[in-house]
């Protein structure tokens, strides 16, 4: 197979780990004979510091061009403390989403065996979890009108949910339970917010079209207290963008550390890999960046822009044969792993 691969690295750690799923990439090429050609953007930050731009044109133009994306991170803490930038490297993220219409993020939380002890919560209350959440990427909060009233004194930002908006994403998520334990849980805030009623509203309206998917609507509240105590109890999750955001990132937990999930961004246009963390400049350089949600993120890549299944399951088994044969990098790293079996950010990369 004939595919175009755009390597985007973006900030921080980014920049590391992406290196090590493009890798990764090769490798997969080589041993099945697909012949994968690669191009390179910039996003973020480094973007801005070039061209002044958080989305260059050119790396929209790429994009759109390419059959897939492999994404890095964009962030940079001298924009954290600076709230009158008028520039932001988050900037460029949110913009490639809306300009690509990607409108479903995909963040499966996959607990490998080998990790069930990493994690703070019980390996009793953890094991077996697999959750598949549909995290809402153009619209809510994130997209709505913002801004500072007359007063400077009282910002703004709104939520807006159109029909539309939540009918595409709950179908993607139905069709996906479909495939899995056939339980979807829609998680909203129905009790406070009108988007989250016309939420609901509308996974309810669809749900007799999938009378073998076990619905179940849960308050975001809720449901965060709930990926804690019994997060078993969760197949397919699906919900709007701020509360998915929030939501995985503590659902990381349950995987080990925010270095081991992988994301797929689709849509209208050409799908973006990604891991859901960002560029995390604590940590940046050091070599001890965790590069393993790059290399699930490459093997999304395959399977859904690619429908190369085998391909991206030999990732899946090099990643659970790594932590079988003991290895770790730091974040997953406990007090009984011995120091020379905790590898840096490529050798973790050249284990697989
Ligand atoms: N790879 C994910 C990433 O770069 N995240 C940084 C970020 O600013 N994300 C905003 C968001 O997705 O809500």
């Amino acid at each position: 197979m004939k595919k175009n691969i755009l390597i985007v690295p973006g900030d921080g750690i980014g920049q590391e780990v992406t290196e090590v799923g493009k890798k990764v990439l090769e490798k997969i090429a080589e041993k099945f004979g697909h012949e994968f050609t690669y191009d390179e953007a910039l996003i973020g930050h480094v973007a801005i510091e070039a061209t002044g731009n958080p989305l260059p044109d050119e790396t929209l133009e790429k994009m759109r061009a390419s059959d897939a994306v492999l994404f890095g991170a964009v962030g940079h803490p001298k924009y954290d403390n600076d709230p009158s930038a008028k520039v932001r490297p988050e900037q460029g993220l949110l913009k490639m989403r809306k300009e690509l219409g990607l409108y479903a993020n995909l963040r499966p939380i996959k607990l490998f065996d080998e990790l069930l002890e990493a994690s703070s919560i019980k390996p009793e209350i953890l094991k077996g979890s697999d959750i598949l959440f549909f995290r809402e990427l153009t619209g809510d909060i994130y997209f709505g009108e913002k801004g500072r009233k007359n007063d400077g004194d009282t910002a703004y930002d709104i939520a807006e949910y159109s029909r539309f908006e939540v009918e595409r994403i709950a179908r993607k998520a139905f069709d996906a339970a479909r495939t899995r334990r056939k339980k979807l849980c829609s998680v909203d805030k129905a009790n406070v917010l009108e988007t989250s009623r016309l939420w609901r509203e509308v996974v309810q309206q669809l749900a007799p079209e999938y009378p073998d998917v076990e619905v179940e609507h849960m308050f975001v509240d809720s449901a965060a207290m709930m990926l804690i105590k019994d997060p078993r109890r969760f197949d397919v999750v699906v919900t709007a963008n701020l509360f998915g955001d929030i939501l995985t990132d503590e659902a990381s937990q349950i995987a080990g550390s925010m270095g081991m999930l992988a994301s797929a961004s689709i849509g209208d246009s050409t799908g973006v890999y990604e891991p859901i963390h960002g560029s995390a400049h604590d940590i940046t350089g050091k070599g001890i960046a965790n590069p393993l949600a790059s290399v699930l993120s490459a093997a999304l890549l395959l399977d859904i822009s690619f429908g190369l299944k085998e391909e991206s399951d030999t990732i899946i088994a090099a990643v659970d044969k790594l932590l079988k044969d003991g290895f770790r990098t730091r974040d997953i790293a406990d007090a009984s792993t011995p120091e020379n079996m905790i590898l840096n950010t490529q050798a973790a990369g050249e284990e697989l």
